[in-house]
């Protein structure tokens, strides 16, 4: 049978490989070779044929004119982004040596890695690049921007990053969508709790800092002050005990610390939580009351929580409540934070973590690499960016830019544009899109795993991960099998993983067949977790041996002393953090940065509707448009987007976030930052 690469014309299946937890079946209409139309796959069992605007465009973005073709050399200044052509020949000659110098001088520590997930697919995002790297004995990379706080907070209470199936919150009574804004960021979320409504008539609830898209699809939205989740989950414990909601069998059965709990939220009372939260006593009886009394309850615990100093905890907190209620043991009960292990696959014979020599070789977290780029010592003398975008998506932004402009850094990107983090490279190669690629793909939110077979011939003379990182093996004499293989044997060895049984089933071959298979699950109750007492933890005897609370506890976050308001930098409805925010047809959809602020700061500041302000921090300083109204609490500000694409980098909102790090795991705090605003 033909490829479908060879095949000028029909309709193929795909998947769409951006970092969203939806992960969309995909149907690819080729003509003459080229993609002329993507649509959402009808038969996939959850996104069902529906996908969201920015990928319904996204073979423009595939055949855009900015698109790299080759690989390029820089000629100007470092983020000027003057470049000329040159061979793949020559890029590659050029990184081997630079590399083998910087070695012989330096040792291969000083080279860092930095990827992230621009592609999803596990062999280009943490594949052949894990094996290079470790060969190499380059710096290991913390992966730990996006959800690492809070899935080590979910952990601590329920071991691992299990949730409920999500075709099951179709039977869900009351809907909680606390810090995820999912009509932007998990649209088949959306559909399924219309559809509880509409059947069931669930009524939803939405706890956010900012009444966005998702606050107004709510019957009932809440507005909190950011970082302060973990105490309004308290408060509603604290009341759940008082008023006897809680459902002491399931407690009993399942969870180790109920009675400590009860006692430790006697100090949460309504009185004290309404100070913190800024959630009226009034409101915060109602909602304890509603999830207390309706059944099943289901929390969709989003990002937004977890992006502060005490996001680990937020989330950790909030993923009691379900076990207080008995929610677990009910079809569409329970919570989802993240579904990944689920699906998990064998990632040491993947990335062939055999493959590192020096076990203790430096790891370096990602959300300080402003840091690690200026002062880390023996320093970074080169640094390979791929699949991701520091120069916009990373916190602190003047700082990672002031370390992108040394001149002694040899810097190269890997990427399907000159994003801004390649206009500081000193080598840039063109990257293959997801569809002219093989992989294979797993939803951190539905069950599903799907493959990509290649749809289309590479763009120009770009190339994916995989194989740039085998001709980089190659040009260093790397001689192991491990860059030889091919992706459908990579595929097979990592899903070859009998420590995972709810991967039966699912292998190469069936993918292949199938396209996408579900992962074999059963409810959690009756069931083991993967916790130190097999229960879900109220009281962690781990966090306790790591001096963390052991029980849930509300941690105030840091005043970082810079101005009296609270910055969110959220991501918006076009964007997918930055990918998207070079196309002009994107941006004119989100129109143009805006900052959200609330009615009586704006009267007090001086400050009209639309005009523009200076928002500024020790860090540096943006200037975006102001709305003011109703949409944020007094003392918070709101901006979403991470723009880029104009040579305005007054836009960019990271050189305002802070660079610190969360109480676990190393996540970052974007959310946790503090500004000033003035008329601009
Ligand atoms: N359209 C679109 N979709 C995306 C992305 C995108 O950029 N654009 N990004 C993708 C990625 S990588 C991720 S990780 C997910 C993230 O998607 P989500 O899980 O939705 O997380 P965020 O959008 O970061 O934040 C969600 C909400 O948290 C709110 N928030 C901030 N601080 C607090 C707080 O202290 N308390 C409460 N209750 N709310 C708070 C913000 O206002 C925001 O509305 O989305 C993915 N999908
Ligand atoms: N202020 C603020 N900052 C944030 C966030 C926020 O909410 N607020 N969100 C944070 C979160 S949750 C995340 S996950 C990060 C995401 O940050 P990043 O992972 O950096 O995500 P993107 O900005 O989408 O950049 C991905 C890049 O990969 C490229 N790419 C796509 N496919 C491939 C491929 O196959 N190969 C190669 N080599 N390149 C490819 C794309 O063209 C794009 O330039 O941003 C974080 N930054
Ligand atoms: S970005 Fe999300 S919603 Fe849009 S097509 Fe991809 S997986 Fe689906
Ligand atoms: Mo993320």
């Amino acid at each position: 049978m033909q490829s479908y690469i060879q095949q000028q014309n029909g309709i193929f299946p795909s998947v769409c490989s951006l970092d969203c937890p939806d992960q969309c079946g995909l149907l690819l209409h080729k003509r003459d070779g080229k993609i002329v139309k993507i649509e959402g796959d009808p038969n996939h069992p959850v996104t069902k044929g529906m996908i969201c605007n920015k990928v319904r465009n996204f073979h423009k973005r595939i055949y855009d004119e900015k698109r790299l073709e080759y690989p390029l050399k820089r000629i100007g200044k470092k983020g000027e982004g003057n470049f000329t052509r040159i061979s793949w020949e020559e890029a590659l000659d050029t990184i081997a040596s630079r590399w083998k110098k910087i070695i012989d001088v330096d040792g291969p520590e000083s080279i860092l890695p930095y990827s992230f997930y621009g592609n999803m697919g596990y062999l280009n995002a943490e594949g052949m690049d894990r094996r290079f790297f470790h060969r190499l004995g380059a710096s290991r990379l913390e992966r730990t921007i996006c959800s690492v706080a809070g899935l080590i907070g979910y952990n601590y209470t329920m071991g691992g990053s299990f949730g409920i199936d999500p075709e099951d919150t179709i039977h869900s009574k009351l809907i909680i969508f606390w810090g995820i804004n999912a009509v932007s960021t998990n649209m088949h979320q959306i559909a399924l709790a219309q559809q509880a409504r509409k059947e069931n008539n669930a009524k939803i609830v939405v706890i956010d800092v900012h009444r966005n898209q998702t606050a107004k699809f709510a019957d009932w939205f809440i507005p909190i002050m950011p970082g302060t989740d973990s105490a309004l989950a308290l408060g509603i414990m604290h009341i759940l005990f008082a008023e006897n909601l809680t459902d002491d069998e399931f407690l009993q059965q399942y969870t180790v610390g109920h009675n400590e709990l009860k006692e430790h939220v006697k100090q949460y009372d309504p009185k004290t939580v309404a100070k913190i939260t800024g959630v009226s006593v009034t409101d915060l009886y109602k909602l304890a009351r509603l999830y207390g009394t309706v059944s099943p309850s289901y929390i969709r615990i989003g990002n937004g929580i977890q992006h502060h100093d005490n996001g680990g905890m937020n989330v950790r907190t909030i993923a009691c409540l379900p076990a207080l209620t008995g929610q677990w043991i009910k079809k569409g009960g329970g919570a989802i934070k993240g579904n990944s292990d689920y699906l998990a696959h064998n990632a040491k014979v993947l990335q062939r973590h055999d493959l590192l020599r020096n076990k203790r070789t430096r790891k370096i977290n990602m959300n300080a690499i402003g840091e690690a780029l200026n002062f880390i010592d023996p320093p970074i003398r080169s640094m390979f960016v791929y699949s991701s975008n520091p120069a916009v998506v990373a916190p602190n932004g003047s700082l990672v830019r002031r370390g992108l402009e040394r001149e002694d850094l040899f810097t190269i990107v890997h990427d399907l544009f000159l994003t801004e983090t390649a206009k500081y490279a000193d080598i840039v190669l063109p990257a293959a899109s997801s569809f002219e690629n093989t992989d294979f793909y797993a939803s951190y939110w539905h069950h599903y795993m799907q493959i990509q077979q290649p749809v289309i011939e590479h763009y120009g003379e770009s190339k994916s991960n995989v194989e740039v990182f085998k001709l980089l093996a190659e040009k260093l004499g790397f001689e192991e099998e491990a860059f030889q293989e091919t992706e459908a044997e990579m595929i097979a060895a990592a899903l070859d993983y009998p420590g995972n049984p709810y991967l039966k089933g699912i292998s190469y071959d069936e993918l292949v067949q199938k396209q996408y298979i579900k992962a074999e699950v059963k409810p959690l109750f009756p069931g083991r977790l993967k916790t130190q007492s097999g229960k879900i933890e109220l009281f962690s005897k781990k966090m306790e041996k790591l001096k963390l609370p052991p029980l849930p506890t509300y941690i105030p976050l840091v005043n970082d002393g810079d101005g009296p308001f609270q910055f969110v930098a959220a991501p918006n409805h076009h964007f997918l953090n930055s990918t998207f925010a070079n196309n002009q047809m994107h941006q004119s959809y989100e129109k143009e940065p805006i900052l959200h602020m609330n009615q009586k700061d704006a009267v007090q500041k001086g400050i009209e509707d639309g005009s523009m302000v200076r928002v500024w921090n020790h860090r540096g300083e943006c200037r975006l448009k102001a709305a003011i109204g109703e949409n944020v609490l007094q003392g918070v500000v709101v901006t979403q987007g991470l723009w880029e694409g104009t040579d305005d980098r007054n836009r960019l909102v990271n050189t305002l976030t802070p660079d610190r790090l969360a109480d676990m795991g190393g996540g970052a705090v974007f959310f946790s930052g503090k500004v000033d605003v003035e008329k601009d």
